[in-house]
Order: structure tokens, then C-alpha cells, then sequence
């Protein structure tokens, strides 16, 4: 297909681009940072998300450069927030694909990127999938461990969808729960509490107290919803509610509006 043909030489050819989606404090309202997401500039097809070219971008290894300059572009948008709004610790979050994971550059691509940027390690959470990291070997655990002692936060994306192996969880190098939308979505959907949503989201918080792990809920689109997760000790949110993926320059305004 015309994905196929053009992919390969779309990061050279500048095609991919960032959109960042606010992270909000639900104690306080205020934005603790930014979730990036790729996108590609397609030049017949518009714009296309991850959905359509990140599961061939892992099929033919183009993920690990991409997710590199992922990497690169994302720091470096953080630091100019950073310089933008001093005083303001915002971080960054990054989808980690399982094959960067397992890539044996990863740590000192990371750390190289901070470095470059100028970025403390502490800005940046870098997001793996619960069912990625469940099945990542000794390596690629062994990896995201040095990086959090390095100060990286790592985040287990969609949580909630997967296996959850809650036996495994204290094991993996983890600070952040990052609560799928499909749970939030059955909170206070229609305005009135969802018992079974509550108590689902009730464990999950309290298991994450118990590991000493922080929670970030995910497609956090009404108030209703914002003020149950609040309540249930939640830290922090994302979701249309707060902003939509959008423009790096939209979050310093977005940012001072809502502190
Ligand atoms: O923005 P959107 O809802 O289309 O993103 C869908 C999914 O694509 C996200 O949940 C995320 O897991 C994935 N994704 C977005 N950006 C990246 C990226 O830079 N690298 C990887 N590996 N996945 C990404
Ligand atoms: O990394 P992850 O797969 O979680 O990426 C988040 C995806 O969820 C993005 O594609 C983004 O567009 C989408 N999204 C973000 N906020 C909301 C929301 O409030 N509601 C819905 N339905 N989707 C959202
Ligand atoms: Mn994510
Ligand atoms: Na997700």
C-alpha cells in the first residue's frame, strides 16, 4: 500500500509531528505536564494518527528511529515550556513502543536526549504498556530500572485493559498507573454513579497506595467524572475535559489559565 511505500522515509523527509495533551493536577486544577502523541503528515492521505502507522512502524523496525526522535522532539519541546513558564515544573510524557524497550541503546539514547536537551531526568515519564512490560525480558526491565535510577518516571499505560498481573506489578520498575478511558468512560457516565466503575476504580487507587505508585486517570470529558476520580484519590488527569492533543504553543496559555 502507499503507507508501506512512504513510511520508511517519512522521518527523513520531516513528515511526523507531535500533538501534546495537558496532564492536570486533581488536587489543585493545575497542569503538571504533557502526553506526546505522533503524527504523520501523509502526503495524500492527511493526517494520520498512531493507530495507522505505528503497528507497521513496529513491523519494520522504523519505530525505534522514530520513537528517537520522538524522544528528541518531545525533551525539547519540554524544556522550552520550561524556559517559557520558569517555576512551572511541567514534564513530558512518552509512549514507549516494546521494541525500544528492548532496544540496547535505550538508556544511553535517553540519557544522552536529557543531556542534550538540558531536561532533568524528573521531567520526563516514559509510558510502556502493561502487557509489554508484563512479557519484556531481563533486558528490557533491566533497562527502564537503570532509568528510573536515573530519575525517569515510568508510566504503565493503559492500565486496566490488559492481564493486569497485579502479582507481577511490585516487581517492575513502575511509578504511575495510567488508568485506561474504558474504565473512566463507565464513571458517572450518564451523571449518575457507576457502582461497579467505582469500585473497580476504588481497588485500583488503593492498590497503587499500597505500592506507593501514583495514578493518572485517562479520558477524563465531563466534570462528573473529574470530581469522582478527585474523591476516589486520584492524582492526576487527562483527558477532552482539560484539552484536546493539540500544538505545543497551546499548553503555556492553557497552563496559566488554569492555575
Ligand atoms: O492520539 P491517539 O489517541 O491517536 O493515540 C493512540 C495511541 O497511539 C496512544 O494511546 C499511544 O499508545 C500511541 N502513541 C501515540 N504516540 C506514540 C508514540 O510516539 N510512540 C508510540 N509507540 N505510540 C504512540
Ligand atoms: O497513550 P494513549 O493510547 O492513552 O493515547 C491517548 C489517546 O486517547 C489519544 O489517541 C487521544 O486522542 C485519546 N483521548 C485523549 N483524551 C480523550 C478523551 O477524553 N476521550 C476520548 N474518547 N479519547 C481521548
Ligand atoms: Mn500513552
Ligand atoms: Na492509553
Amino acid at each position: 500500500s502507499t503507507l508501506c511505500t512512504h513510511l520508511p522515509t517519512a522521518l527523513e523527509r520531516g513528515e511526523f509531528f507531535l500533538e501534546y495533551q495537558p496532564l492536570v493536577s486533581l488536587a489543585n486544577g493545575s497542569v503538571v505536564g504533557a502526553e506526546a502523541l505522533v503524527r504523520w503528515r501523509h502526503p495524500q492521505h492527511g493526517t494520520l494518527g498512531p493507530d495507522a502507522f505505528v503497528p507497521l512502524a513496529e513491523q519494520t523496525g522504523l519505530i525505534v528511529p522514530l520513537g528517537r526522535w520522538v524522544l528528541e522532539t518531545a525533551c525539547a519541546q519540554a524544556r522550552a515550556w520550561q524556559r517559557e513558564l520558569p517555576g512551572v515544573p511541567l514534564r513530558i510524557n512518552v509512549n514507549l513502543a516494546p521494541q525500544q524497550a528492548r532496544c540496547p541503546e535505550l538508556v544511553h539514547d535517553v540519557l544522552r536526549i536529557l543531556k542534550e536537551a538540558e531536561l532533568e531526568p524528573q521531567a520526563l515519564c516514559l509510558e510502556v504498556t502493561e502487557n509489554a512490560l508484563i512479557g519484556a525480558d531481563d533486558q528490557a526491565l533491566h533497562a527502564l530500572r537503570r532509568l528510573t535510577d536515573h530519575g525517569v518516571a515510568i508510566a504503565l499505560d493503559d492500565f486496566g485493559t490488559g492481564y493486569s498481573n497485579f502479582s507481577h506489578l511490585h516487581r517492575l520498575p513502575v511509578d504511575t498507573l495510567k488508568i485506561d478511558r474504558s474504565l473512566i468512560g463507565d464513571l458517572a457516565a450518564a451523571g449518575e454513579p457507576d457502582p461497579t466503575a467505582e469500585k473497580i476504580l476504588t481497588a485500583l487507587v488503593s492498590l497503587a497506595r499500597a505500592l506507593g505508585l501514583t495514578v493518572t486517570a485517562e479520558g477524563v470529558e465531563t466534570a462528573d467524572q473529574a470530581d469522582r476520580l478527585r474523591a476516589l484519590g486520584c492524582d492526576t488527569a487527562q483527558g477532552w475535559l482539560y484539552g484536546r492533543p493539540g500544538a505545543a504553543d497551546a499548553l503555556p496559555a492553557l497552563a496559566a489559565s488554569l492555575s
